[in-house]
């Protein structure tokens, strides 16, 4: 621990680095101070401050600065000497056992326990908790990227306002939707209609939740992933990362197309998530979608319609196409050209095979194999393509651990190859 009296600084531009100062202010990362001369490291990058110069120097990156003194205490940052990765997941840290805080780490997971939509089984809004256990299992090395923990992965616990209005509206739902199952109209039941009302209201209060939640992490600099929950609450991520980087494409795992529109009348159901997406964010300049095998009639013209806007790579036709002979290979190669520069991976568990995910919402039979998704997703990366955020949703909660196994080996691969990704670009 080192004391210094008191730091105050004020920098033009560059608001990541700018972000990354304020966080060794925060939380520590001061290793030398010489008079006006102070050395930082941080993320293994250092970071060089020099007041005669007024020059903020990060790696390869020279910032100007107008001035500072300095005037703080640094706590010393995460120290990884101590920390045996080899050692089992001690649960008293966080996700995988890693040892970071949300300041260290470079990489933040948003839990997001939200699952009011859904449609046949429930329990996707208890994912992250489940996922977080099942996490301490795994082994901290990566064949791809050996050292990508070491920058840091922390997950935020479960904010319980949220879980408690999703508890809430589920039961109204579930009542609603038996009700008009059985082609009752909405508008002959009061009660009917203020639960919908209710229910749209709870949806718009938490995509602006998710928003605000995911824009703020991005504003320090963070990678963020977001962890479900159903597949409608990556709604306020997606237009939080159309403001921070313009145009994106996103690449979609997933059984059903969620191109409906209004799904049940609820305007943000799981079903729908993508048709609100390409909707309400013109940003998003291409959908492509992997592993549907469920579609209706609506959602096929829509994709017809598009105008090449939406890719849909349909299970049944990536194995017709296999059985003739194609190899994952070519189909992986020609599903990374339909993608633009920057990519967003919306990952819902139940694109995979229901072997993986028996207890998620809406399971479909065939699907996608894990090592075939990670094979493509390092593809996108090696092409010079730019991961800018990942949502992984609809993991279930079975009386067994498999589904949340699988959830949180899934989140751990994902994560690595989003360092890997913020490496290579
Ligand atoms: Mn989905």
């Amino acid at each position: 621990m080192k004391r210094i009296d008191q730091i105050s600084i004020k920098l033009y531009g560059y608001d990541e680095i700018w972000w990354r100062f304020c966080t060794l202010l925060n939380t520590g990362g001061a290793h030398y101070v010489f008079n006006a001369l102070m050395l930082l490291s941080f993320n293994g990058k250092l970071i060089l401050v020099k007041e005669e110069t007024n020059i903020l120097h990060a790696t390869d990156t020279v910032v100007p600065c107008v001035a500072f003194t300095i005037h703080a205490e640094f706590r010393i940052m995460t120290d990884l000497s101590i920390f045996n990765p080899n050692a089992p997941g001690n649960p008293n840290n966080n996700i995988f056992g890693l040892p970071f805080t949300e300041e260290d780490a470079r990489l933040v997971i948003l839990p997001v326990p939200w699952e009011v939509t859904v449609t046949c089984s429930a329990g996707t809004a208890r994912a992250a908790d489940h996922i977080f256990k099942a996490s301490m299992h795994i082994d901290l090395f990566d064949q791809d990227v050996k050292d990508g923990w070491r920058e840091g992965f922390f997950m935020r616990s479960a904010d319980k306002k949220i879980l408690m209005k999703s508890d809430y509206l589920r039961k109204e739902a579930e009542l609603y939707i038996d009700y008009i199952s059985k082609g009752e109209k909405i508008e002959k039941n009061l009660f009917m209609c203020k639960s919908l009302k209710e229910i749209n209201a709870g949806s718009n209060f938490l995509n602006n939740w998710v928003y605000e939640q995911t824009k703020e992490l991005l504003n320090r600099g963070k990678l963020v992933a977001l962890l479900g929950g159903d597949h409608s609450t990556s709604l306020g991520y997606l237009k939080a990362l159309a403001e921070r980087y313009g145009e994106f494409g996103i690449l979609q795992f997933d059984a059903h197309c969620d191109l409906r529109k209004k799904y049940e009348e609820f305007s943000y159901s799981h079903a729908s998530i993508m048709y609100n997406a390409l909707t309400e964010i013109p940003a998003i300049q291409k959908l492509v979608q992997i592993g549907i095998r469920d579609i209706s009639e609506e959602e096929w013209a829509y994709i017809n319609n598009s105008n090449n806007r939406v890719i849909t790579y349909f299970d049944k036709d990536i194995k017709e196409r296999q059985y003739e002979g194609e190899t994952w290979k070519k189909i992986a190669d020609e599903m990374v050209d339909q993608l633009p520069h920057n990519v967003y991976l919306s990952f819902d568990i139940d694109g995979l095979d229901p072997k993986s995910s028996p207890n998620t919402g809406t399971p479909v039979p065939g699907g996608l194999e894990t090592e075939q998704v990670f094979y493509l997703l390092k593809k996108i990366i090696k092409s010079g393509r730019k991961l800018v955020g990942f949502d992984l949703t609809e993991v279930g909660t079975g009386e067994n651990v498999w589904d949340a196994n699988v959830g949180a080996r899934v989140l751990w691969r994902l994560c690595n190859i989003f360092i890997m990704s913020s490496h290579s670009n």
